[in-house]
C-alpha cells in the first residue's frame, strides 16, 4: 500500500501539452494535443517510443476510452530537412554502445547501434524491409509459443504494410526477378513497402554470357543485373518473391519507403504522426529516460520512474516495455527483475529472480569485403561520399522529381543473396558434423543458470535442422553496386548477454556479443567468403572487371580467411534481439506467449528482445508484426 500512496502525489512535471507536435521542442516537453496536462495516471505507460512502442500506442488508443502515455528518451525527428533514403542519418539520432573485447574477434570491441529518437530504429535503419523465412517464426512457435509461427504472424505482417510494386522501368530491367503480385503483402497498412525508383547504370554494352536466367544478349543496363547473373551462373536460385516465407536465393528486396514520394517509412510517420493531432488519449513524453519500474505488494507493475526531472508516472492497467533488445534488460535489472546473483552483487533487491533477463543475446556478425570494378567508371554508390558535385546534382533531381540515386537507401543495397548452407558448400554435412559436438555450457559464463543452458540446447537442436535445410538461409550477401560487400552470418549459434554493472541508470550496460563463440558461425563465415569468390569470378561479374581488394587474393587458406575475419569482422548487423525471450521459464524465458513478464502482473515486453531467436534476415518488418500482434493480445484482455 505504501508504494501506491507514495505515488499519488508523485507528479512533479511542470510542463503542459503543446498544441501541435510538429514544431520544434525544448527538452522535457509533453507532446500532446490541446491544452491537457500530463495526467497523473494512464491506463498504459509504454516505455520507449521506438518501433514497437509506437505500434502498440497507436492500436491501443483506437479506443478513445483508453489512455496511453509513451515515454521516449529521444526527441521528435526534426522534419526539415527530412532524412532522405540516399543520405546518412544525422548522428544525433544514433546511439552507439561499445561491447567488451570479443575474444572471437581477437579481442577487438564492436559497436552496438540503436536509434534514440521517436520512431527508434526505423528512423535510422538501412530500410531493408524483407520478412524472415517461415522457418524462423515456426521455430518461435516450436519453442513453446502457440500462434507465433508464420501462419499466426502473416496477418500482422499484412496489417502493418502497404505494398506498392516497382515502377515499370525497374520491372523491365529485371525480368523475372521481382514479383509485382500483391500477395502475400498488405495493401492498406501504415508502413510503406516498395522499391527504389533507380538503378545504377552500366554505360555501354557488356557482352554477358547467356545463362538460364539471361536468355537474350545485350539487355543489360544495370550492374545489379550482373549481380543476379553471377549468382545464377553458379547455381543460386533467383527468387522473385522472398516475402512469402521462402527467404532464400538471390532477390531484390522491398524497402521501407512510400512509393509515391520515395521517402523513408518509419514508425513515427507510420504510427504516431497520423494520430497525434486527433487522439486526446495518446500522450508522448520526450527527452525522458525511464530508469525503474515500481511494483506493488502483489508484484503488479504500477508506475515508472523517469529521469530528467525525477518523476513518476502511474499506470492503472499495464506497463509495456518497448525500449528495445539493447535497453529493456537494463530497466528490468535496475527494477529488481533479473538474475538474483547479479542483482544482489549490485545491492538491488530482487523482485523476481528471472535469470533470462539479458541473456540469449543475438545479433549477426558481419564482414565487410571490398572489391573494385576496373571496367566500371560511371556513377557508383561510392560517389555519394566521394563526389560532392555529383551528389548535389542528385539531391536536386530527388527534390524535383523523386528519382535518381537519392531514392536508393544510403550504402544499403536491396539486392541480396540469402544462402542456405547447402548452397554455400557441398561439404555442409561435414561442417555440421565437425562443429556440433560442442559443450554449450562452456560457451557461456561459468555462473550461467541451468535454465538458460537448457534453452540454448533447445535452440541448437532447431538450428542444426536449419543448417541442413534448403529453406533456411544462414548467410546474407548484400550488394548495392559499390565497393563494399557485406557478408552477414544471419542464423548464428553464438549467444551473448547484456547485463548492468552499476545502479546508475545513465551508464551503459556491459554488452557481450560473444561473437564466434560457437564454432559453426566461423565455419559458415569462411565457407561464405569462398562462395563469394566463386560469384566474383563468374563471367557476369568478371565483365565488370571485378577484383577482390579485401581480404584479398593472398588470403587463401581456410586458416588465413578465418584470421582475416577475426581481425576485421564486427559483431552486429544492427539486429540486436532475444535478450528477454518469449520462451518457457524453465528454458530461460522472460515472457510467456502473451508477452507477460514471468512472476509479475501488469508488465509486458513488445520489442525485439522477445524474439526467441533472431530472424535470419533483417528485423524491422518482424518488429512491426510482433507489435501488431501484441496490441491484439492486450486488447483481447478488455472484453
Ligand atoms: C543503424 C541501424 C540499421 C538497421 N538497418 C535495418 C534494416 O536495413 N532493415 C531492418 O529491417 N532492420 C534494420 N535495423 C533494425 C531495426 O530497425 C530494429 O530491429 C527495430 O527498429 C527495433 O525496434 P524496437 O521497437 O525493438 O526498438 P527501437 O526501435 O530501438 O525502440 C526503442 C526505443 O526506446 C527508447 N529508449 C531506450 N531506452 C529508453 C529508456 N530507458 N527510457 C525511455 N526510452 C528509451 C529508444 O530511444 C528507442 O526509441 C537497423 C537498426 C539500426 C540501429
Ligand atoms: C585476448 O585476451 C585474453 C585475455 O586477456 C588473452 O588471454 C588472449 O591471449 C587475447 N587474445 C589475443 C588474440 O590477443
Ligand atoms: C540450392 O541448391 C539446390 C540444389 O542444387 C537447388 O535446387 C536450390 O535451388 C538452391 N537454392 C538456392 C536458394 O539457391
Ligand atoms: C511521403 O508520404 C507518406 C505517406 O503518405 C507520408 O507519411 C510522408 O510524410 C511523406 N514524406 C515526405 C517527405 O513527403
Ligand atoms: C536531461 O536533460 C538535459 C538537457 O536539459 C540533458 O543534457 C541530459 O542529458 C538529460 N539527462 C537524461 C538522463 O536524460
Ligand atoms: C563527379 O561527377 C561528375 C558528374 O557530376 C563527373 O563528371 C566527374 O567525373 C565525377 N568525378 C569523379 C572524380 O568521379
Ligand atoms: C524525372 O522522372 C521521370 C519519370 O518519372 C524520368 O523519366 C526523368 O528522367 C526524371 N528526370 C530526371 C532529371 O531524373
Ligand atoms: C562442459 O563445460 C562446463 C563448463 O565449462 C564444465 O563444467 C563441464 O564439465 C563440461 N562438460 C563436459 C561433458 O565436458
Ligand atoms: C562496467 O563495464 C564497463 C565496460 O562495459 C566498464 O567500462 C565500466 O568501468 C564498468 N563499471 C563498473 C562500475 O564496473
Ligand atoms: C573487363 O576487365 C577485364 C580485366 O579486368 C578484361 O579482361 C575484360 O575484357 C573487361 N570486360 C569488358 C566487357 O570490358
Ligand atoms: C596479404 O597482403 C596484405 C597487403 O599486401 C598484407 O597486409 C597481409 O598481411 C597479407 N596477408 C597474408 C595472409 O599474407
Ligand atoms: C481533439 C482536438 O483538440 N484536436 C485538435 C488537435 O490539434 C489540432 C491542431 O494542432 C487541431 O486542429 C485539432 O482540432
Amino acid at each position: 500500500m505504501s508504494t501506491v500512496s507514495k505515488l499519488v502525489a508523485l507528479l512533479t512535471l511542470t510542463v503542459g501539452c503543446h498544441g501541435s507536435p510538429f514544431g520544434h521542442f525544448a527538452p522535457h516537453v509533453v507532446v500532446c494535443n490541446g491544452t491537457e496536462q500530463l495526467r497523473p495516471t494512464y491506463d498504459y505507460v509504454i516505455v520507449g517510443g521506438g518501433t514497437s512502442g509506437l505500434v502498440v500506442a497507436n492500436r491501443l488508443t483506437e479506443n478513445p476510452h483508453i489512455s496511453v502515455l509513451v515515454i521516449e528518451r529521444g526527441y521528435l525527428l526534426v522534419l526539415h530537412p527530412p532524412i532522405l533514403p540516399g543520405l546518412a542519418v544525422p548522428n544525433k539520432y544514433l546511439r552507439t554502445d561499445t561491447s567488451i573485447p570479443q575474444s572471437g574477434l581477437n579481442n577487438r570491441t564492436a559497436p552496438l547501434y540503436t536509434g534514440d529518437v521517436v520512431g527508434g530504429g526505423t528512423v535510422v535503419n538501412g530500410m531493408f524491409f524483407a520478412r524472415g523465412a517461415r522457418a524462423d517464426y515456426d521455430a518461435w512457435e516450436q519453442l513453446g509459443n502457440p500462434g507465433w509461427g508464420w501462419d499466426g504472424l502473416l496477418p500482422y505482417f499484412k496489417k502493418s504494410e502497404t505494398f506498392t510494386p516497382p515502377i515499370e522501368e525497374i520491372q523491365e530491367m529485371f525480368p523475372g526477378v521481382i514479383s509485382s503480385g500483391l500477395e502475400p503483402h498488405g495493401i492498406d497498412g501504415p508502413v510503406g513497402s516498395s522499391f527504389s525508383n533507380y538503378q545504377y547504370p552500366v554505360i555501354g554494352k557488356l557482352h554477358l554470357p547467356l545463362t538460364s536466367w539471361i536468355t537474350q544478349p545485350d539487355i543489360f543496363s544495370s550492374r545489379t543485373e550482373n549481380f543476379f547473373a553471377g549468382w545464377d551462373s553458379i547455381g543460386v536460385a533467383i527468387n522473385p518473391q522472398p516475402n512469402n516465407g521462402e527467404a532464400t536465393g538471390a532477390f531484390y528486396s522491398t524497402i521501407s519507403a512510400y512509393a509515391k514520394n520515395q521517402s523513408r517509412a518509419h514508425a513515427s510517420n507510420a504510427y504516431y504522426r497520423p494520430v497525434a493531432n486527433v487522439r486526446r488519449n495518446l500522450h508522448l513524453l520526450t527527452g525522458h529516460t525511464v530508469s525503474k519500474i515500481n511494483f506493488d505488494k502483489e508484484l503488479k507493475a504500477v508506475s515508472v520512474d523517469a529521469t530528467n526531472e525525477t518523476s513518476t508516472v502511474r499506470s492503472s492497467r499495464e506497463i509495456i516495455m518497448a525500449a528495445g533488445a539493447a535497453r529493456t534488460p537494463q530497466i528490468l535489472q535496475l527494477s529488481g527483475i533479473g538474475p538474483e546473483p547479479l542483482l544482489s552483487s549490485l545491492g538491488i533487491e530482487t523482485i523476481v529472480n528471472l535469470p533470462g533477463v539479458g541473456s540469449n543475446f543475438q545479433d549477426q556478425p558481419t564482414l565487410y569485403m571490398q572489391f573494385s570494378y576496373g571496367n566500371y567508371t560511371f556513377p557508383s554508390p561510392d560517389w555519394i561520399l566521394s563526389n560532392a558535385s555529383w551528389a548535389a546534382e542528385q539531391l536536386d533531381v530527388y527534390y524535383k522529381n523523386r528519382t535518381g540515386p537519392m531514392t536508393v537507401p544510403y550504402l544499403g543495397g536491396s539486392t541480396v543473396a540469402f544462402l542456405p548452407l547447402q548452397n554455400i558448400t557441398s561439404d555442409y554435412h561435414s561442417i555440421i558434423a565437425s562443429t556440433s559436438p560442442v559443450n554449450l555450457s562452456s560457451l557461456l559464463p561459468l555462473s550461467t543458470h541451468p535454465s538458460i543452458i537448457a534453452g540454448y540446447r533447445e535452440q541448437i537442436k532447431l538450428l542444426e535442422s536449419f543448417y541442413s535445410s534448403a529453406h533456411a538461409a544462414v548467410a546474407e550477401i548484400a550488394w548495392e553496386g559499390g565497393n563494399t560487400l557485406p557478408l552477414a552470418i544471419i542464423r548464428p549459434s553464438s549467444r551473448g548477454s547484456i547485463y548492468i554493472n552499476t545502479t546508475d541508470p545513465s551508464a551503459a550496460s556491459v554488452v557481450d556479443f560473444n561473437t564466434f563463440s560457437h564454432p559453426i558461425d566461423m565455419a559458415i563465415a569462411v565457407a561464405s567468403v569462398k562462395k563469394i569468390r566463386d560469384w566474383a569470378s563468374s563471367p557476369p561479374m568478371q565483365a565488370l572487371g571485378t577484383v577482390e581488394i579485401f581480404p584479398g587474393k593472398n588470403v587463401s587458406t581456410d586458416a588465413e580467411i578465418e584470421e582475416a575475419i577475426r581481425d576485421a569482422a564486427t559483431s552486429s548487423w544492427q539486429h540486436p534481439s532475444s535478450t528477454t525471450a518469449m520462451m518457457r521459464r524453465e528454458l530461460g524465458g522472460v515472457v510467456d506467449d502473451e508477452l507477460r513478464v514471468y512472476g509479475t502482473k501488469g508488465l509486458r515486453i513488445v520489442d525485439s528482445g522477445v524474439f526467441p531467436m533472431v530472424v535470419a534476415g533483417h528485423t524491422s518488418s518482424s518488429v512491426y508484426a510482433v507489435a501488431e500482434k501484441a496490441a491484439d493480445i492486450i486488447k483481447a484482455a478488455w472484453v
